[in-house]
């Protein structure tokens, strides 16, 4: 995830305007009766004429066939997966990464695996201007919203796939792999059609680091890897990342993993523990170890590797990070939660009682800093999670004197 950023969404208005239009299918107009063939009539002789047309035209093509190789070959479809993995285990790739096209053919990405990230394939002049979290419009200041031309896809519903044009803003929407809330579109699938040839980069708007890569060559380039040898592309990038994810669920699977303990005051123990851990590319969203048992007056510090909170939610249990919020017009505004994205009420100690968020936490600039800590100071049993991420669930055991 992006750096929470403030500033003037340029994209915001442009896209309000262009909230889905209803469908208005143009009036046909009424088909006539047809009329009747009969040998002779004008429209038989039209039709032998026709015939016999394309019958010299077919022997004439037949005949030049070995001469002339085609020019230019025909417009392809081809298939670029987004994201990957399972559960807690999370590819934030385009699987393949690159991919070498023909000038004429589009690109279909499509969301891949149940892996708990959202993403996006998104083109834009400066893809470092592509923004994810902006203030909401006329909102508390401590009211974020996804920017909505991120989660909005810039083909508007009904009109025909876009074509890329090195100018333009063009967004997928957010691919959640799963319904956020009531009115955000399940977007599973974006096209593309790259008519002029040249090298593109694009970005997924939620992971600055995620970037894929489009080669398009002219239309009559020959011995372009067909969808056969783009899958294996693929297939060989997801089992690397999912050789990483596999090896960190060996160590979530131990339940005895830490980063590190340190001696703390009074003979207590301080404990540096994992929120996430992997590449950016191959994460596993869980925290390291899930389970854990501790003293009384021990302190544990989580380290966020990328994008995570650490929320203890005490009776009210731990809140969602997406809510959605109805307009008037267009799509529901996507809101990060503020009780989950900024931290609760600076307080290093807890009592299990009551609600505890770290904020934002991860390397970069987030609300929390990159890390949380909490001394635990009454013994009993205490559950926590990361809001963002649905599997990313932990447990505290404080054990009495
Ligand atoms: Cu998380």
């Amino acid at each position: 995830m992006r750096d929470v950023r403030v500033g003037y969404d340029m994209h915001s208005d442009a896209i309000a305007l262009s909230s889905y239009p209803a469908l208005d299918p143009t009036p046909r107009t009424p088909v006539p009766y047809r009329r009747t063939f009969c040998i002779g009539s004008p429209y038989m002789k039209k039709l032998a004429a026709l015939i016999l047309f394309l019958g010299v035209l077919i022997a004439a093509c037949g005949g030049s066939d070995d001469e002339q190789p085609p020019s230019e070959f025909a417009p392809r479809n081809l298939t670029v997966l987004v994201g990957g993995g399972v559960g807690t285990s999370s590819l934030n790739e385009y699987y393949p990464n690159a991919i070498e096209i023909r000038a004429g053919d589009t690109i279909t990405w499509r969301m891949n695996g149940q892996g708990d990230d959202p993403h996006t394939v998104t083109f834009a002049p400066d893809l470092s201007e592509v923004i994810d979290i902006v203030p909401k419009p006329n909102g508390n200041p401590d009211e974020f919203i996804f920017a909505t031309t991120l989660v909005d896809p810039t083909r508007r519903a009904g009109q025909p796939v876009e074509e890329h044009d090195l100018a333009a803003y063009i967004n997928s929407g957010i691919m959640f792999g799963y319904q956020v809330g009531e009115g955000v579109p399940l977007i599973d699938t974006f096209s593309l059609k790259f008519p002029e040839p040249g090298t593109y980069e694009y970005s997924c708007g939620i992971h600055e680091f995620h970037r894929g890569l489009v080669v398009v060559k002219d239309a009559s380039t020959a011995d372009l890897p067909n969808q056969v040898a783009i899958d294996e592309n693929a297939q060989r990038e997801i089992a690397f990342g999912q050789n990483i994810v596999d090896s960190l669920q060996g160590l979530v699977a131990q339940e005895t993993t830490v980063l590190d303990i340190e001696p703390g005051p009074d003979d207590t123990s301080r404990f540096i523990v994992a929120a996430g851990m992997g590449t950016p590319e191959a994460e596993v969203l869980e925290f390291f170890p899930p389970s854990m048992t501790i003293d009384k007056g021990d302190t544990i510090t989580w380290i966020s590797s990328r994008f995570h909170a650490v929320v203890f939610g005490g009776d009210e249990g731990v809140p969602p990070f997406y809510l959605t919020e109805r307009r008037v017009r267009g799509t529901p505004y996507v809101v990060a939660n503020p009780r989950v994205l900024f931290p609760s009420e600076p307080s290093s100690e807890y009592d299990g009682m009551g609600f505890r968020s770290s904020g934002l936490i991860g390397y970069g600039q987030r609300p929390g800093g990159l890390g949380f800590t909490l001394t635990f100071t009454e013994a009993g049993t205490f559950p926590y999670a990361c809001p963002i991420h649905s599997g990313m669930v932990g447990r505290i055991t404080v054990r009495g004197e």
